[in-house]
């Protein structure tokens, strides 16, 4: 596996990370090295910048509540694939987060999972990386197996 961080994982807060860190233990539980930070679009945009341009992170998963413009601008500054991750803030339950980041304009897309979906943005990040990574796409394909177990072996009262 590559060395130094292969998904970098941005929020737009701290107060994010209580979410947004379900994408962090998906991704090391299959053994992907993580670089998470707190980098804002609105609150700093020069570092962010010059973070996307320095990263050598293969896919970047960008987390932020409210006005979430931060998958938006990360990836009109890459054409690496961009995850969106919408959290539920103080208002609206994160349905402004879904439609900020889900509207993209034509051409420079983002990929957005569910409201506070964060798993599945560390699990989409893992399968985008594992197109080129045999020993990831077989960890992806075990755990697959396994949560398929889980259901089979669900019992009703
Ligand atoms: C967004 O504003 C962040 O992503 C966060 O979800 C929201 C609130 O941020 P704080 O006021 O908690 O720092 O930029």
């Amino acid at each position: 596996m590559a060395a130094g961080p292969q998904v970098a994982i941005l929020m737009g807060s701290k107060s994010d990370w209580e979410v947004v860190k379900g994408a962090r233990d998906a991704l090391t539980s299959l053994g992907v090295a993580v670089d998470s930070r707190v980098l804002s679009a609105h609150r700093a945009p020069g570092p962010l910048h010059e973070y996307v341009n320095a990263s050598p992170a293969k896919v970047f998963i960008c987390a932020a509540g409210g006005a979430a413009h931060l998958a938006g601008v990360v990836a009109s500054f890459t054409t690496r694939p961009v995850i969106a991750l919408p959290i539920a803030g103080k208002y609206m339950d994160g349905l402004d987060s879904l439609l900020a980041m889900v509207q993209m304009p034509k051409g420079v897309p983002v990929a957005t999972v569910a409201i506070n979906g964060a798993g599945n943005a560390g699990l989409l990040a893992a399968q985008i990386l594992a197109v080129a990574d045999a020993g990831l796409a077989k960890k992806l394909q075990d755990h697959r197996a396994s949560e398929m177990q889980k259901v089979l072996a669900e019992k009703l009262e």
